[in-house]
């Protein structure tokens, strides 16, 4: 019995094992792209996507996802949240498409919010256009929380990424200011983005939060020092720096700055663990400032390309990290397979002709 009703189309879509880290992860939200799936469901999505709708392979237990959408309105792929995945066995999910539904609301139990769990508290895609009414880069969670640009970005900022649009900063005065509010005393975080430097001799800050006495920041070529990638703290003593030079930072990395309740700050890049230090327990960073693309003074701005932020109010894995880093780079290798399939009928012999088809095909 298809699932949902009504729907007798999908695609199976096989999530390669060997692309998940030890240990696998649980309700982490994942890309595909719209050019990544079968032929006939790129013929019969709606062009907005709406009617796509996501299960486990039994194909009954629903699973929250939504279409994604480029600046323009044109649908890019889709991210959906399965409830684990696994390390040993590739993990298969339906997305299921009839050309007809309209898409879910955004609170919906299977819809846009619920794509992503309760410790994703922001998640900004950079796919809008910088120069528009404020605020303009929009955060896909529940929380709404948008942030605002500075730095009289223009539309011809808003550029391709690696997923989907992402924002080309100056290194003048670009950043976009986020709500302290959802990180207020975080004991724990993590943060997500990937991005790349225009420039390996300047002095860079791609996130950062807090102030002058207690920050966290994500930096490039931190002190000076060219193709520097690090998280650089201050927790009232002396400045921390978690930190690896051995990247080619003129392209395009996932980095992710994982801060655990113990004070120990995992630097993963690309799904490797590129370095790790203890910083002290974790008081909480106060409320000054919240940026993407400079410094928590707004300034010591990105001369770069930064996508796909997301911040955390947990600690994630490596595995979360190797995850998102073969998702979001090499997507093509992340899924095994993606196979249009087609319900078959058993409503009578095959003579009535209609009733016996579409037949299942493997
Ligand atoms: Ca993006
Ligand atoms: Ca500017």
């Amino acid at each position: 019995m298809p699932f949902p009703t009504g729907y007798t189309l999908w695609d199976e879509i096989v999530i390669n094992h060997l692309k998940v880290g030890t240990g696998g992860t649980t309700n982490q939200d994942i890309w595909i792209p719209l050019t990544s799936l079968s032929g006939t469901a790129q013929a019969t999505l709606l062009a907005n996507g709406g009617d796509a709708r996501f299960t486990l392979d039994d194909g009954t237990t629903q699973l929250a996802g939504h279409a994604t959408l480029d600046s323009a309105g044109v649908l890019t792929g889709f991210r959906f949240k399965p409830s684990s995945l696994s390390d040993t066995v590739d993990t298969i999910i339906r997305l299921w498409y009839n050309g007809a539904d309209a898409a879910l609301a955004v609170g919906d139990p299977y819809g846009q919010y619920a794509t992503y769990d309760a410790n994703t508290v922001g998640y900004w895609p950079l796919e809008e256009d910088p120069s528009g009414t404020a605020p303009q880069m929009l955060d896909r969670t529940s929380g709404a929380t948008h942030g605002t640009t500075n730095g009289s970005m223009t539309s011809g900022d808003l550029i391709a990424g690696q997923v989907g649009n992402a924002l080309d900063l100056d290194g003048a005065n670009d950043s976009v200011a986020l709500d302290y509010a959802i990180m207020s005393s975080p004991t724990e975080f993590t943060v997500e983005t990937i991005a790349k430097a225009t420039n390996t001799a300047t002095e860079y800050r791609l996130f950062s939060l807090g102030n002058s006495s207690m920050f966290v920041e994500l930096r490039f070529n931190s002190l000076g020092v060219a193709g520097r990638i690090s998280v650089h703290t201050r927790s009232g003593g002396a400045d921390i720096s978690v930190q690896t030079d051995a990247y080619d930072i003129t392209q395009f990395h996932h980095i992710m700055a994982s801060v655990q309740n113990n004070g120990t700050i995992d630097l993963i890049i690309d799904g490797v663990l590129a370095a790790t230090t203890a910083m002290g327990s974790i008081s909480g960073f106060p409320a000054n400032g919240f940026y993407i693309g400079a410094s928590y003074g707004n300034d010591t701005w990105t001369l770069g390309v930064m996508d796909e932020v997301k911040l955390h109010s947990v600690y994630r894995s490596l595995a979360w990290a190797i995850v998102r880093a073969n998702n979001e780079k090499t997507p093509a290798t992340f899924f095994s397979s993606v196979t249009a399939m087609a319900a078959s009928f058993n409503f009578g012999p095959p003579t009535l002709g209609p009733f016996s088809g579409p037949f299942r095909r493997r």
